[in-house]
């Protein structure tokens, strides 16, 4: 007892020398320089006395830790207590191992190893265009890419647009390469069942149905993901959240709410959409980049999520540089759109830039020999800065060079239109390829307007697999366009597109598990076959 109490006696002890020795830390670190300083000590001023201040407070903290250390150690010998083994940390291992985990790189050949997406089952519940686009992409790359579609009917592009009676359009064989088809009724209760097998078969859904419509299937988020967490659902929606989430959407409504048709076109007219397809082909491959980014991220998380490109962000996104130069308009006029030039105020909004450059080095579109026949007679010019001095001798004017007016970026600005003439008179003296040969001599980055008659002719083209050429059952021969990424190890290879339904009983039987009777019996309940059309009074 007596022991216990002197041992409590002396922890009261050496807790007050501690607590005495904490202070004495505290109040050297407070204590001012000059106080500090030993009696005696030269006066310093300025940088030095500032110098001179610091090393004593550290000096008097570092003395004010040594006090309290060995307070500290005497106490705890004192209390018979043992130092806890501070474990020696061990010899730090290389945490960077090479390969990241990953497997060892293959030995087979490049483009031997398997596509890309190989081992992805994508549902696709896409029709028109922004989601066959994404979906057409990821089987270009490898994916396993199943169609859905609505029996008797399809996709809608199948009949529209058509060149060739009773077969499916261009507008559909373009867009649907690589995949399978099946038809299903999602609103039979046997095409439910079957859709919750493919649910439960594949990793990703892909839609762009309007909103509402997949929930109205009874495919809601909350289904998809107790039936399979692992499932990405990718939509493609006109607007994103918002008061416009609800609306249909096609192409030219994209363009025109996303800031491209108010920024295309010539500034005395309407505004333009865009041949390209930059709402719905654009707002595809916008999908496909979020899809393939889900499912890395699935590899970490084992989770799907939802994954939403929609039109007006896509557009917006690829019409960025309008939104830059919205911006620049506060800070004064757009110096290189040739409105500054000929001195026309701007607005209070990015104007329409007819065939400005869209970056800071001056551009036009010029005519070239035989424009007066051939609507696409003509080449685009860039004066980049660089090759001025190339530009005004190749069209005889190596006077510019020199001259102020004429010498610098800047100065040219105020003349772009006069140069763009001058530039012209020289082009319409060759076609637009001698111009391209011509200058690509010089490094002067020019362009020659193609039509889509001189591209599906180009044979470079063929050649790198961009426009290839498939053989279709119905409608025979057709050009398509093939991937246009290109991977060393995961070479496209582009089939056709598939007929209406024409995989629904070997999807049913080989990926879905289906007997043949069974087959049988879904053959015959309705869910993928047309319903039947009443018969003609006779
Ligand atoms: N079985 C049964 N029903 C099916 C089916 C199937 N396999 N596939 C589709 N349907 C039904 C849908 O359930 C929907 O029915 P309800 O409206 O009764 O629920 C119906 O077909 C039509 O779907 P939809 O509304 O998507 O089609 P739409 O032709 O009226 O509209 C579009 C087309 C493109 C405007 C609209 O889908 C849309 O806004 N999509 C989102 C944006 C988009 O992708 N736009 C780009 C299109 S490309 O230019």
């Amino acid at each position: 007892m007596a022991k216990k109490a002197a041992k409590t006696r002396a922890a009261k002890r050496v807790k007050k020398k501690v607590v005495a020795a904490k202070r004495a830390k505290a109040h050297a670190a407070k204590r001012p320089a000059s106080r500090a300083a030993k009696p005696g000590a030269k006066k310093l001023r300025g940088p030095k006395k500032a110098v001179a201040k610091k090393r004593s407070m550290k000096a008097a903290e570092a003395r004010a830790a040594r006090t309290a250390k060995a307070t500290a150690k005497r106490a705890t010998r004192k209390l018979g207590i043992k130092k806890a083994a501070t474990k020696k940390p061990a010899a730090r291992k290389s945490v960077v191992k090479a390969g990241n985990g990953l497997p060892p790189p293959s030995k087979l050949a490049f483009g031997a190893a398997g596509l890309a997406l190989e081992g992805v089952k994508v549902l696709d519940f896409t029709h028109v265009q922004s989601g066959p686009t994404c979906t057409q992409l990821l089987a270009y790359m490898g994916a396993d890419v199943i169609k859905v579609e609505r029996p008797g009917v399809g996709d809608i592009t199948r009949t529209q647009l058509r060149d060739v009676k009773g077969a499916d359009s261009l507008y559909f064989t373009m867009l649907n390469g690589n995949k399978r088809s099946i038809t299903i009724d999602s609103k039979h209760q046997t095409g439910k069942d079957i859709l919750e097998r493919l649910i439960k078969h594949c990793d990703v859904l892909v839609e762009n149905f309007a909103p509402g419509a997949l929930d109205r299937m009874g495919l809601t988020w909350d289904y998809i993901h107790k039936t399979n967490p692992r499932m990405i659902v990718a939509s493609v929606k006109g607007f994103g959240p918002g008061p416009y989430e609800d609306c249909k959407v096609y192409e030219n409504i994209a363009q025109c709410a996303g800031g491209s048709a108010s920024t295309t076109g010539f500034r005395d007219g309407p505004p333009l959409v865009t041949g390209a397809q930059i709402g719905d082909s654009g707002t595809g491959l916008h999908l496909a980049f979020g899809i393939t980014c889900a499912l890395i991220q699935r590899q970490r998380t084992g989770r799907g999520q939802k994954v939403l490109a929609a039109m007006q962000d896509g557009v917006l996104n690829l019409a960025r540089v309008k939104l830059r130069d919205q911006q620049r308009l506060a800070h004064g006029p757009l110096t290189e759109y040739s409105q500054y030039g000929e001195n026309i105020p701007f607005g209070d909004a990015t104007p329409r830039a007819g065939n400005d450059s869209g970056g800071g080095q001056p551009g036009w579109i010029v005519k070239c020999k035989g424009w007066e026949n051939d609507p696409n007679a003509y080449i685009y010019f860039i004066t980049q800065a660089p090759v001025w001095g190339a530009i005004c001798d190749l069209i005889g004017k190596p006077e510019w060079k020199t001259d102020p007016d004429y010498a610098t970026p800047n100065a040219r600005l105020p003349r772009l239109r006069h140069i763009f003439d001058t530039i012209e008179q020289w082009t319409m003296t060759m076609t637009k390829f001698e111009v391209m040969d011509t200058c690509n001599k010089f490094d002067i980055p020019v362009g020659p307007i193609l039509s889509m008659k001189e591209i599906a002719e180009e044979q470079s083209l063929r050649e790198t697999g961009t426009v290839v050429e498939v053989d279709h059952p119905v409608r025979g021969k057709y050009l398509t366009i093939g991937n246009p990424v290109k991977m060393s190890d995961s070479p496209t290879k582009v089939e056709r597109s598939p007929l209406l339904g024409e995989h629904t009983e070997e999807i049913l039987g080989d990926v879905l598990g289906y007997s043949a009777k069974e087959i049988e019996a879904i053959k015959t309940s309705g869910a993928i076959t047309a319903p039947e059309k009443p018969a003609k009074a006779a």
